[in-house]
């Protein structure tokens, strides 16, 4: 297998099983175990992103970077850097064996000193890179424009007050966008990186909604103009880097989309990380965009309890993944999207080895979250148990109600006469609690 990078792996990450106390393979992970009749790999179609594994040094607001990555040396030419980058993370693809990859243009292109510049590295990269999916069989999840990180951005992109910011935003991911078709991407991601305020004091909210509405159309009609197949979406987060995100949670980004006339255009990309910044569960924000018919794709990345910030950390947790996972199965799979990973190694894991102990976990810990959701579901005992619950708008009164046949004038009168008179059941959620437990710890690895 090509590469000179990751050289403490030699082949391909094998399967090898829950015995297995080789470090360097999958656990559970078993690409073509068939789960509810679909292989695992197709359920959770992983993909690695180029930015904080393979763009990032280690550097923090505090210092300097710690990571060993011989790809990022500043000294280098900056197309012939970036081709290093670029063939260190499909060396690492190709050795993890997950189909899919994500990148902003600003991961794999240099910007140089002028937006024709930018267009041409990028163009260049782009040759490369439908090299390497054609060489490795990696395909593109989704592309995305960085929009946040040039100091034009400080204010925003779409919102922006300077409409030549909104011009050159435009630019920037017309230009994505073209990129990801050209690479065949099954999406296309919009994170309103700086889409928020820092102050009330110098910002019109009025505005800079409809500035970003405005945005959101062209991007959809540019879509259609050129006939990219892929998915858009958007990406929700409450806060950092700005005090307020205008892409709050995955309610407000709906209820955006409704009010604009963009709903059937978007769907969203839940971070984990950022579902808990907004004060919701990963659970939570997974359910609702099931639940609304909006769900796209994944960012797997986890918080840390103790931190209020947007830490973006490999996930571990079975518990934390088993029920957004019954959500997704429930909702028919996860389409064109995929579980990214998001994520970014701790500071102090600096051997080039730790992205693949970071990505073996997660991807570990995935798959047999994927195993506990299949186990609920085809137990059926949740779905019972919910369904029961709400079994009296079956009945006669519940479809009257629902079917507008009756005014409150009349649904008094029915109280009144004594015909209606309700009785409290128990919610059960302490069994249902003790349901999910008894399936993480019985569902069996192979
Ligand atoms: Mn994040």
């Amino acid at each position: 297998m090509a590469g000179d990078f990751f050289s403490d792996v030699q082949g391909r990450i094998p399967f090898a099983g829950s015995g297995s106390s080789d470090p360097l393979a999958f656990t559970v992970y078993d690409p073509d175990r068939l789960v509810l009749g679909t292989p695992m790999a197709d359920h959770l179609r992983v993909g690695v992103c180029l930015w904080h594994s393979f763009a990032w040094d280690g550097r923090d607001m505090f210092g300097l970077g710690t990571l060993d990555r011989p790809w990022l040396a500043a000294d280098a030419d900056p197309m012939a850097a970036a081709r290093q980058r670029m063939a260190a993370a499909f060396e690492f693809i190709e050795k993890l064996g997950v189909p899919y990859y994500c990148f902003h243009d600003r991961d794999v292109a240099p910007e140089g000193e002028s937006f024709a510049e930018f267009r041409s590295n990028l163009d260049a990269l782009t040759d490369d890179a439908l090299g390497y999916q054609e060489r490795t069989g990696a395909r593109l999840l989704w592309g995305t424009a960085n929009l946040f990180s040039h100091p034009r951005y400080q204010a925003g992109a779409a919102t922006n007050p300077d409409p030549e910011v909104f011009a050159y935003a435009a630019a920037q991911v017309r230009m994505m966008l073209e990129v990801t078709q050209r690479l065949g991407g099954t999406n296309y991601v919009l994170w309103g990186g700086r889409e928020g305020y820092d102050t009330l004091l110098n910002t019109d909210l009025r505005r800079e909604g409809a500035q970003l509405a405005r945005f959101l159309h062209l991007v959809a009609e540019h879509k259609a103009r050129i006939g990219f197949a892929g998915t858009l979406l958007i990406e929700p987060k409450p806060m950092e880097p700005t005090k307020h995100q205008y892409d709050y949670d995955a309610a407000t980004v709906h209820g955006f989309l409704v009010r604009h006339g963009l709903d059937g255009e978007y769907r969203l990309n839940i971070e984990a990380n950022h579902a808990t910044l907004a004060g919701h569960s990963f659970h939570h924000e997974v359910a609702y965009s099931v639940a609304h018919g909006i769900l796209g794709s994944i960012d797997a990345n986890r918080g840390d309890p103790q931190n209020g910030w947007d830490t973006d950390q490999f996930p571990n947790s079975v518990e934390d993944l088993a029920l957004p996972l019954l959500e997704i199965l429930r909702g028919g799979g996860l389409g064109t999207g995929g579980f990214n990973f998001d994520a970014k190694l701790r500071r102090q894991s600096m051997d080039r080895t730790d992205l693949f102990h970071a990505h073996i976990g997660g991807i570990d810990t995935l798959a047999r979250a994927l195993l506990v959701a299949a186990d609920m579901l085809e137990a059926g005992t949740l779905d019972a148990m919910r369904e029961e619950r709400y079994a009296g708008w079956s009945g006669p009164l519940g479809q009257e109600i629902l079917e507008g046949r009756l005014s409150l004038a009349d649904l008094a009168e029915r109280v009144e006469s004594g015909a209606v008179d309700p009785v409290r059941r128990s919610g059960r959620q302490e069994l249902l609690e003790n349901v999910v437990n008894r399936h993480i710890w019985t569902v069996r690895e192979g």
